[in-house]
This record gives C-alpha cells, structure tokens and sequence, in this order.
C-alpha cells in the first residue's frame, strides 16, 4: 500500500510550489517496494541485456509503461496520480515510465538539467515522481535540487550551463527506499557519480498538464 492518502495534500503543495520539489517519506509500504522492485528488477534485467550504449545514458530506460502494462497501469492510474492532479492544477497525462540506475563505481551523473516536458516553460507544464528503490545518499548519487529554480526564467533548454551545484539553494534529495520524491519539469536538478559500493536505483513516472502542448 501507498501512504499517499494519509499526506495532507495542501501542505505538500505548499512546499512543493516553495521550493520547485517536495520530498515523500515512506510513501511506499514493504510491500508496494517489493513489488515495485521486482518489477524493475525484472524490466531492467531485460532490458539491458541488449543495451550496448557506452553514454551517460546507458543506465536508464524510459518508456517502461509502453514494454510492460503494469508501469502502464501505474503511470496512469498509480496511487500518486491523484497527488500529481492536485500539483498540477488539473488534469494531466502520463508521459513516461523510466528505469534510473546508477551503479557502482559510475563516475559520473546527470548534469543540471530541466525535464523536457520543463522545456515549455509554463509553470504547471509538467512534474515528476521519483520512488527510490534503495537508500539514494551523497555518497551513491542521490538527485539535487536548486532551490526555487522553477520560477527563475533559464535559456528554453533541457541542459542548463553555468549553475552554481553548490549554492546554499542546492539540496541534496537524501531518499531511503519507498520515500518518493516529486519535482516540477521546470525546476533544476542534477545527480552525481556513484563510487559508494552501494546501488542506486529508482524509478521516475513523467506527466504533462493535459493541454501544455497545444499551448505552444
Ligand atoms: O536519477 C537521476 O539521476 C536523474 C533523474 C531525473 O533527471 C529525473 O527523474 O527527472
């Protein structure tokens, strides 16, 4: 089972309009992680099996919910669709289901980036669900956030040059497994490299606000 309809949601919203992110603790019960783990467990297995890209990137799949009907059902209609509604002013719709490892002795991450979905730019253009499936720390490449970005006005790029990742503004996003993390498209994040010994691996659901793209 989820927590999600224990949170009081107006307060989430409330950090989570402050400051560009909100952090969930134990969103997800024993139970819901294991299956979610198994499920990812097994997608990536298979996944990247075949997987002969030697980028940044060789470590993530997304689309998982068009390969496998269970990120599908959870894209759509996962406990923290509601929650993801009440952020987004609205109704919205499910962009992607996405894999995100970052495994031992990786040396580096993710550079400072916005969602693409952040790239339009409109302040309910979109947001993101981050379940850690293990405990993400400094050490193995936890998310950072900058604080408040969101509502900072960046060239309309999905990459973001010259940011500071060690502002007082920048926070690191410390996770143990069945916390959630949620982020604006638009807010700037990054990770870092893992040379913990320890995994790191979690998986993101990506939505618009239903609509953004006739906007543009
Ligand atoms: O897991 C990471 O290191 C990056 C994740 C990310 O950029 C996202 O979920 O939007």
């Amino acid at each position: 089972m989820s927590s999600i309809n224990n949170l009081n949601f107006a307060s989430v919203k409330k950090n989570y309009d402050r400051d560009g992110f909100v952090i969930l603790r134990n969103l997800l019960d024993v139970q819901a992680l294991s299956e979610l783990r198994d499920r990812a467990l097994s997608a990536a297995d298979e996944l990247l099996d075949n997987n002969n890209d030697d980028s940044a990137y060789k470590n993530i799949i997304k689309s998982l919910d068009k390969r496998d009907p269970w990120f599908n059902h959870q894209l759509e209609r996962g406990t923290h669709v509601s929650l993801m509604k009440y952020l987004l002013n609205g109704e919205i719709e499910g962009a992607s289901a996405a894999w995100f490892d970052r495994p031992d002795g990786s040396s580096h991450g993710i550079s400072p980036h916005v969602d693409v979905i952040g790239s339009y730019r409109e302040p309910d253009a979109g947001a993101t669900i981050w379940f850690a499936l293990d405990q993400a720390q400094i050490e193995n490449g936890c998310l950072y956030y900058l604080r408040g970005s969101h509502k900072n006005k960046y060239p309309i790029n999905t990459f973001i040059s010259g940011i500071d990742t060690q502002s007082k503004d920048a926070v690191a996003a410390e996770l143990k497994p069945g916390d959630a993390v949620i982020h604006s498209a638009l807010t700037i994040h990054w990770s870092c490299g893992n040379e913990s010994g320890h995994p790191r691996r979690a998986i993101s659901y990506f939505y618009w606000k239903t609509g953004i793209q006739d906007k543009m």
